[in-house]
């Protein structure tokens, strides 16, 4: 009902902030042929021996282990790699998953603030909670974006507790020519349909870590360790199928082209929209960057809504990602409510605009003149 509202205001199909890049479909038939003449579909099949492979190849780290989507990855990381029911710092200003994860193996989730132009963790803020008694740090890739992280791992690494990192939006980012994941203890990547690249639903650990991956490992199978005997410790059900490996083979082909193509519209974005009052970008690190995502920062909630709702009247869903933050979710101790005021500005301000690789120029430029008339 409501999409076609929104069809006959636009006059035309709505435009998503985003769409799941395919590849030609007679490349995944071929590869889910292999599953058929196999007659292995899940449980450490050979697709998805040969994707983590890949991956591990394609991304510059030791290890991977892949699975069904990165929440549960992020679940397996805090359960290996964090010392049980302790206090975890980490960042208000990211997808609710973060903070979910933590609280489902029963972390006490307490939030730093943000630096106001790229983000991500603010290291003083960090340190600051960290004095708090707390066992480790979870830092978020917010949109892809890779500053600070150096930091916040050697901050970490002075503190002697572990650093991870969520980086369900950094796929192929590269920081100094080498690959993000080589970071800290561990980072986790989202496969999600609406990512960059992607496996229907999927995600995977990455570590350099040896001893941290021997542990992790077996507990996405049931904490089974392949010899017959019974788990060693208690595992979940968090095993990528054969038919996810197969996709993300094929997309591994083309990920690159997809990439190039959205920093075009990225670019665009940019460039249509530079010096326009009240819209700012993100303050990018210096890297290989994978244009996952084009968030604006409006000037006020109230401008930030507004231009939402013009692009929504002209049939464009621009999304809030992330509002509300983290710590001001009902669920999360009513102590982290007003500890984050920089989180909190941005959630109110932020607004991601479409992009993916086939999105149309011309409605990159719609939809730039939408927010650059009714920003300001
Ligand atoms: N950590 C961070 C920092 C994350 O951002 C995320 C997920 C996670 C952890 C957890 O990763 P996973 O467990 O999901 O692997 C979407 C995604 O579902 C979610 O993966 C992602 N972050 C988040 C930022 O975005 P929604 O609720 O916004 O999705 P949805 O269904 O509204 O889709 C967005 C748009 O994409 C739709 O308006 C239309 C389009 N779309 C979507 C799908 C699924 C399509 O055109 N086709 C599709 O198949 O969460």
């Amino acid at each position: 009902m409501a999409v076609g509202r929104r069809r006959r205001e636009s006059g035309g199909p709505p435009t998503y902030v985003t769409r799941p890049s395919l590849p030609p479909i007679q490349e995944y038939l071929q590869l889910l042929q292999q599953a058929w003449k196999n007659r292995w579909l899940t449980n450490a099949g050979p697709l998805v021996a040969r994707f983590e492979a890949e991956l591990a190849r394609r991304l510059s780290v030791g290890y991977v282990a892949s699975t069904t989507n990165a929440t549960l990855a992020l679940q397996l990381l805090y359960r290996t790699a964090l010392p049980q029911g302790r206090r975890v710092v980490t960042t208000p200003f990211t997808f609710p998953a973060t903070t979910t994860a933590l609280l489902w193996e029963g972390y006490r989730p307490v939030f730093a603030d943000v630096d106001p132009e790229t983000f991500n963790l603010d290291v003083e803020s960090v340190a600051q909670r960290l004095e708090e008694d707390g066992a480790g740090v979870v830092g978020v890739h917010t949109f892809g974006n890779p500053a600070g992280a150096v930091d916040l791992a050697r901050l970490a690494g002075r503190r002697g507790v572990p650093c991870l990192f969520d980086a369900a939006h950094a796929f192929g980012v590269r920081l100094a020519g080498r690959s993000l994941l080589a970071l800290g203890d561990a980072s986790v990547l989202s496969f999600h349909a609406t990512k960059n690249f992607h496996t229907f639903e999927g995600g995977a650990v990455a570590t350099p870590l040896r001893r941290l991956f021997e542990r992790l490992e077996p507990l996405r199978n049931f904490g089974l360790q392949g010899d017959g005997g019974p788990p060693r410790a208690p595992g979940i059900n968090a095993k990528m199928t054969e038919a996810q490996a197969a996709m993300g083979l094929v997309n591994l082909r083309y990920v690159d082209g997809w990439i190039a193509l959205r920093r075009v519209r990225y670019e665009l974005y940019r460039e249509l929209l530079a010096g326009v009052s009240g819209v700012d970008f993100q303050r990018l690190s210096p890297c290989r960057y994978n244009y996952i995502y084009a968030p604006i920062l409006l000037a006020n909630r109230r401008r930030r809504d507004r231009v939402a709702r013009d692009l929504e009247r002209a049939g464009i869903h621009a999304r809030k990602y992330f509002y509300p933050a983290a710590h001001r979710l009902s669920f999360v101790p009513r102590s982290e409510r007003d500890r984050c005021p920089v989180a909190q500005n941005l959630a109110e301000r932020v607004l991601c605009l479409p992009l993916y690789p086939d999105l149309p120029i011309a409605t990159v430029r719609r939809t730039a003149r939408i927010v650059r008339a009714s920003a300001s």
